[in-house]
């Protein structure tokens, strides 16, 4: 297993010098950085050379999280639409090809977050399979794994449970397009975690970790050592990521819902602290040694 997090930890905006926070990522010990895959599409084929080559020299992995907008829905009704999906997608493991990011997670099936007003959920099912099962040539093409992100009812009514997801990738039948569950979604959706993830089995592209409330694991209650059983008993060896949401303000903390801080007035060097700590509870926890 490989370990990383979300490049967002330490601010409240979709954005950041992906360069400082690799190296920032690469000393706390971490293999992985994911980066925001809508942002590769805007850098320069020198910037994707340049980072690629950073990541490299730093030992870590990059992978790509994304959650289109309503205008790039691949499920979308209109057909126009479903269009601009599939090429911002397709644009985007372009990028990803050039940075050498293999893995693709997030919400690629239709836009995030949804706000409800189509309720045709086996019409936008159907409509969102043939999108991605376009989708899944692309990702052939680039050695690409698509790894689709099951959240939480108020996100999206399509995906909620590890079940739903493996239906979508019986239909979708492509071995590049498989599934990514997050433990704080689960916590709201699934009967039993550890259960979840030894469902998805070989099917589980990328495991995201947080708490019930976002915080990092370690902070709250749910049962990681359970979890990481799961995840020997399935012989995981690909990406766990943090999605850790404490700080309030800026479009981070208006999308994720942050109303109070959460960090509880950590400095830079405690919130160094705290995600230092938190990687050290994981690998002891899914490496079995507790
Ligand atoms: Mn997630």
């Amino acid at each position: 297993m490989k370990f990383g997090t979300l490049y967002s930890y330490w601010g409240n905006e979709w954005s950041c010098d992906y360069f400082e926070t690799a190296k920032k990522i690469a000393g706390l010990g971490f293999d992985i950085m994911e980066v925001g895959a809508g942002h590769l599409i805007s850098m320069s084929d020198d910037e994707l050379a340049n980072l690629k080559a950073l990541s490299k020299d730093l030992g870590l992995t990059l992978t790509s999280n994304i959650g289109p907008a309503k205008d790039k829905d691949v499920a979308a009704v209109d057909e126009a639409t479903r269009n601009a999906g599939i090429q911002y997608l397709s644009d985007i493991m372009k990028a990803m090809d050039k940075l050498d990011s293999r893995t693709l997670v997030g919400v690629q099936y239709t836009y995030w977050p949804n706000d409800f007003t189509d309720m045709d959920k086996p019409a936008i099912w159907a409509r969102g399979v043939e999108s991605v099962k376009k989708l899944g040539k692309v990702a052939e093409q680039y050695n690409i794994e698509m790894c689709l992100e099951v959240v939480n009812r108020f996100e999206t009514h399509i995906m909620n449970t590890v079940d739903e997801a493996n239906q979508f990738c019986d239909e979708v039948d492509n071995k590049n397009v498989i599934i990514l569950l997050d433990t704080f979604h689960m916590n709201i959706e699934e009967d039993n975690i550890p259960a979840a993830i030894r469902r998805a089995g070989s099917r589980l592209g990328e495991l995201h970790v947080g708490e019930g409330n976002r915080k990092l694991p370690g902070e709250g209650s749910l049962p990681w050592a359970e979890i990481g059983k799961a995840l020997r008993d399935i012989n995981f060896n690909k990406g766990i990521v943090m999605e850790p949401f404490m700080l309030m303000g800026g479009q981070v903390g208006k999308d994720i819902k942050v109303w109070r801080d959460l960090s509880e007035g950590a400095s830079v060097e405690e919130m160094n602290e705290k995600i230092a700590a938190s990687l050290k509870f994981l690998r002891k926890n899914f490496l079995g040694e507790v």
